[in-house]
């Protein structure tokens, strides 16, 4: 016997699989079709754990699907536009696409030598002319489709390297470079209209029932329907309104200065009308900016406002402040009532109307703001018999009934929602609306390695797409990163070109797409890829939707939204006949492992622990964490496979925690995996012997049958417990013909986790071809049962047969098996009995 030589045999099966095309998916295969697919790769440099784990999960799905005779589309290629790209040019002088295309190879190499199923041949790089060339094609087909805009949006601008910044380029509300404080600017910048899909997006969630309903829930709050009432506050006239306070003043109002006299405002508790106190605008609101005219201690909180990025988390999470205005609106529901209106920070101008009001006793930030600002804070909605119970710290958000609401007393809160609208309508100040909170895409970057958007800007005709047989516009490879901004903007020639409508000189876009463009239709690519077309919906159809996507949580908002976005915009114009991309999807958990410290505080590398600990330095195990460079925590696979092989490295990354949690990488984790390999090894060079060995046959087939379930619900951790389970009662049987036929069985099973191993443990136990091209064992149904019982069955109160069932079984079960034997069904003739007596775990007796 010899230990499993795992270099050779990776080499080996490797070589076989690329040679024989064995993963290579056939369009015009006649088997069942699927299409199995992790999210693809950002090319880094090298593969990480999250990577091992995610695709080794993807490709025991793809695999298992394989041999159970479905034809598998399970391609990879590469999420390769991107801003880290630029980083290793402005820092290291290396170009982006170099920097790229190395990375790529590096990578791919680290793939194959993890022995994955790939589809290489569909290989593709958002990066390389011949994928975005194809996108630019169909951003094209949405432009003439209206379903892209050009409108004004704000972005964040560092003003010292005077260029734009993504939102993580913004940290604590500072260029990341320069350390300025960062502005947020209007610029003009294209935008794809999701909006106009966000009902059908909503809607389509509920047809994807293989989705984790976490990610479903997400999705549904960033698309975030809410119905309401959109009223207006009309402004009391006030003769500083009227200019006669600032004429006074010396402070002169610009003309569009002048207040306007209303604003209008959006809320989804109407019911709580009568318990506003106040109401405030966005600092970037007309209305704002009219009274920042004539009050500088305003246009300075406004200006404050602005700084500090666009992230609506910031905004969320900073502190409710603002700014009286001086300015009163009327109570709609009662014109005695008078409200004072602010400028607040926590009114977003780009929800709603931008303008709220304030009902501090039942939200939380209205609380936060009144209390600040000693507003009042009456209460109007209670539960039962609590109408005057005080509000402290925490605002009353849930049920009860309307009180001190005058004619909405006692009511609910619902129907008070429903009158309070009800009377808007009639009385023609307000309307019962629908808002969303889903924005329009906005995928202009002012970058380099993006995909360039398809357009020339004509000083007489606008905005000209580039004609479809100019594309694809191709980026040019000598641009320069030795100052900041987009290398595009700079480049001496590139932007000058001819309108293509008028033929005068025009200026070409160098604004690039968002890379999120790239991953919302590479699967259509990857399921068919013409040379002339993005892709070919006839064949394209005929794989999607993705029967699996595996992949981060990270993505479970904006890629999948996107994605699903695309598909839709796609179908809505004709182009595929699919309407969501993904059928199933899976997000898994991270790989962690534990953190280590030396006496003095630092963090320490796995790697380094043993040294110090030797040379007499305490070392402290801290928590398992994410990894992370900060904590010194990242694991490298590919030192881990080098010593142990892929397969080791494969079956740890599905054993010991379910595939959706945390699971910590721990040296006695893959030494286990290791162990198990050579035990798997020595079992296939152990079979042979004669006779049965019932109790192993029923044990193996059970085992077929539960791990195939596992597998389908992809819960991999389950069917390790169960192949260790039968790896010990292989071990401990005598040898037997069944112990042989055991063993073949269980390499098979084992086949789509460790398929090197299982490939060289197949040709030693005389398996014929290649293992990847097996069929999946199916176990036995008769072999599934623990207890069976022996009995008899009676066609008209004479023996007919005897058949072994399981004990218990209930009768329609016991019947249907019965009606189905063949015997029977001679004898019944097709007729079916008149009646059927069963006595359980006794007999049957059919009357015909
Ligand atoms: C009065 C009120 C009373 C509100 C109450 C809530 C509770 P969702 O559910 O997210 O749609 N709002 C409206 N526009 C806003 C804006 N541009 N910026 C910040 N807040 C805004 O939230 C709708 C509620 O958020 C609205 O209902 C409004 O406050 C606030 F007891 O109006 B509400
Ligand atoms: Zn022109």
């Amino acid at each position: 016997q010899t230990r499993f030589d795992f270099k050779a045999a990776e080499a080996r099966w490797q070589a076989a699989w690329a040679d024989g095309g064995t993963f290579r998916a056939d369009d015009a295969s006649p088997r069942p079709k699927t299409f199995i697919l992790e999210m693809f790769p950002y090319p880094s440099g090298r593969i990480h754990m999250g990577h091992v784990r995610n695709y080794t999960m993807g490709d025991v799905v793809a695999r298992v699907r394989r041999m159970q005779g479905m034809e598998v589309l399970h391609p990879m290629g590469w999420d390769a536009f991107g801003m880290p790209a630029e980083n290793a040019a402005i820092e290291r002088g290396v170009h982006p696409g170099d920097w790229t295309r190395a990375n790529i190879a590096a990578m791919k190499a680290q793939l194959k030598g993890l022995g994955f199923a790939f589809d290489w041949s569909r290989e593709l790089a958002t990066c390389e002319p011949d994928y975005y060339g194809h996108e630019q094609a169909l951003f094209l087909d949405l432009l003439a489709a209206g379903l892209v805009t050009r409108k004004l949006s704000a972005v964040n601008w560092d003003p010292v390297d005077m260029t734009v910044l993504a939102n993580e380029q913004v940290v604590d509300g500072k260029g990341w470079r320069s350390g300025a404080t960062v502005e947020r600017r209007q610029l003009s910048q294209w935008f794809l209209k999701i909006t106009d899909f966000a009902d059908e997006l909503l809607d389509g969630l509920g047809t994807l029932e293989h989705w984790p309903d976490k990610v479903r829930l997400m999705q549904e709050n960033w698309i975030g329907k809410s119905q309401g009432l959109r009223f207006t506050f009309q402004l009391e006239a006030s003769p500083a309104v009227d200019g006669g306070l600032s004429a006074e003043s010396g402070i002169v109002l610009h003309d569009d200065a002048t207040p306007p006299s209303s604003f209008d405002v959006f809320t989804t508790r109407p019911d709580t009308l009568f318990g506003a106190s106040f109401a405030a605008v966005a600092a970037d609101h007309p209305l704002a900016a009219a009274c920042a005219a004539s009050d500088p201690a305003l246009a300075e909180f406004i200006a404050e406002c602005r700084a500090g990025g666009t992230a609506t988390a910031d905004i969320e999470g900073a502190e409710k402040r603002g700014h009286d205005t001086g300015l009163s609106v009327i109570h709609p529901l009662d014109p005695t009532i008078r409200l004072p209106v602010f400028v607040a920070n926590f009114v977003l101008m780009d929800y709603g109307t931008g303008a709220i009001f304030g009902c501090p006793a039942h939200d939380q930030r209205d609380l936060d703001f009144a209390r600040k600002y000693a507003l009042p804070v009456p209460r109007v909605v209670a539960p039962e018999g609590e109408a005057d119970a005080p509000i402290h710290d925490e605002a009353y958000t849930g049920p009860g009934t309307l009180v001190h609401s005058f004619w909405l007393d006692g009511m609910s809160v619902d129907e008070g929602k429903r009158a309070v609208i009800a009377r808007a309508e009639a009385e023609g100040w307000g309307k019962g609306v629908t808002v969303w909170r889903l924005r329009d895409w906005g995928v202009s970057r002012q970058r380099y390695w993006g995909t360039p958007i398809p357009i020339i800007h004509c000083p007489s005709c606008g905005a000209v797409p580039v004609p479809k047989h100019q594309l694809p516009v191709v980026l040019p490879d000598d641009v320069t990163f030795d100052r900041p901004g987009n290398p595009l903007e700079h480049h001496p020639t590139w932007k000058h070109v001819r309108c293509p409508s008028c033929d005068e000189p025009a200026l070409r876009e160098t604004d690039t797409l968002d890379t999120f463009v790239n991953s919302s239709w590479y699967f259509l690519r990857f399921a068919s890829a013409p040379g002339d077309a993005p892709f070919d919906a006839k064949v394209a159809d005929q794989w999607l939707p993705v029967a699996q996507y595996i992949g981060g949580v990270e993505h479970a908002i904006l890629h999948l939204l996107y994605a699903r976005f695309w598909t839709r915009a796609l179908h809505r114009i004709g182009r595929t006949a699919t309407t969501e991309p993904f059928a199933g999807l899976f997000t898994q958990g991270m790989v962690t492992h534990e953190t280590y410290r030396g006496a003095d505080g630092r963090w320490l590398s796995p790697e380094e622990v043993p040294a110090i600990i030797a040379s007499g330095e305490a070392v402290t195990t801290g928590r398992v964490e994410k990894m992370s460079k900060s904590k010194k925590n990242v694991v490298d696979p590919a030192s881990w496979i080098e010593r142990y092989g892929a397969d080791a490295v494969r079956w740890v990354m599905l054993s010991d925690s379910p595939p959706e949690r945390d699971l910590a990488w721990s040296e006695s984790g893959i030494e286990g995996a290791w162990r198990f390999v050579q035990r798997v090894w020595k079992l296939a060079q152990s079979t042979g012997g004669e006779g049965s060995d019932d109790a192993l046959t029923r044990l193996t087939h059970r085992t077929v049958a539960a791990v195939t379930a596992d597998l389908d619900k992809l819960q991999f951790n389950k069917a390790v417990a169960r192949l260790y389970e039968l790896a010990n009662a292989l071990e401990r049987a005598a040898p037997s013909a069944a112990r042989t036929e055991a063993v073949r069985i269980f390499i098979l099973l084992l086949s789509p986790m460790v398929p090197h191993l299982a490939e060289e443990a197949w040709a030693a136990t005389g398996g014929a071809g290649l293992i990847a091209d097996a069929p999946w064992p199916v176990a036995d149904p008769a072999l599934l049962v623990e207890d069976s019982v022996t009995i008899a069955v009676q066609v008209n109160g004479k023996l007919k047969d005897t058949i072994q069932i399981a004990k218990g079984l209930d009768r329609d079960a016991v019947e249907a098996i019965v009606l189905d034997l063949d015997k029977i069904r001679r004898v019944l003739n097709g007729a079916p009995p008149r009646k059927v007596i069963v006595v359980p775990d006794r007999l049957v007796n059919l009357v015909a």
